[in-house]
């Protein structure tokens, strides 16, 4: 919460120094290229695949991109999503639920952040860290939504 609020008092003074400001800047995640939102077979730096939108059906997908160790590379995207990352350019949140069509919610990521199973922190709900065991591999639909009041990673 912190950090967004730090970031909309930063927007705010931007626009009142220079004017024009894009309504949405761009906020990268890692390993995950600007408009995307990049799920991982294993950590951050294995098989990927990048949705542009909303896909409520992951059993069409797979870790389809070279990226780092490329483990997971050719896998099926749906029920095995151990990592996330976030690069939205309009400032959608990434929503993931557990069965195909978008039911059962189970995580959601602010632009700009990643959820990392290598990650060092503990697993809970901050940018960077891990996703808890729990929510391992059950990931089958992503919508994007506009900033929510859910607490997202
Ligand atoms: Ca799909
Ligand atoms: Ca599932």
């Amino acid at each position: 919460m912190r950090r967004r609020i730090a970031m909309v008092a930063a927007v705010t003074a931007l626009m009142g120094a220079g004017g024009a400001v894009a309504a949405s800047p761009a906020v990268a995640g890692p390993r995950c290229a600007t408009g995307n939102h990049c799920v991982f077979w294993g950590s951050i730096d294995t098989a990927r695949h990048s949705y542009f939108d909303t896909d409520r059906d992951f059993s069409n997908d797979t870790f389809n991109q070279s990226n780092g160790t490329n483990g997971g590379y050719g896998q099926t995207v749906n029920n095995n999503v151990y990592s996330a990352s976030n690069s939205s350019s309009s400032g959608y949140e990434s929503h993931f639920y557990d069965t195909v069509g978008g039911t059962g919610f189970l995580f959601c990521l602010n632009p700009g952040d990643y959820v990392d199973t290598a990650g060092t922190d503990r697993p809970g709900t901050t940018n960077g860290d891990p996703l808890p065991a729990s929510l391992r591999d059950r990931a089958s639909a992503l919508v994007l939504r506009g900033t929510t009041s859910v607490d997202c990673y």
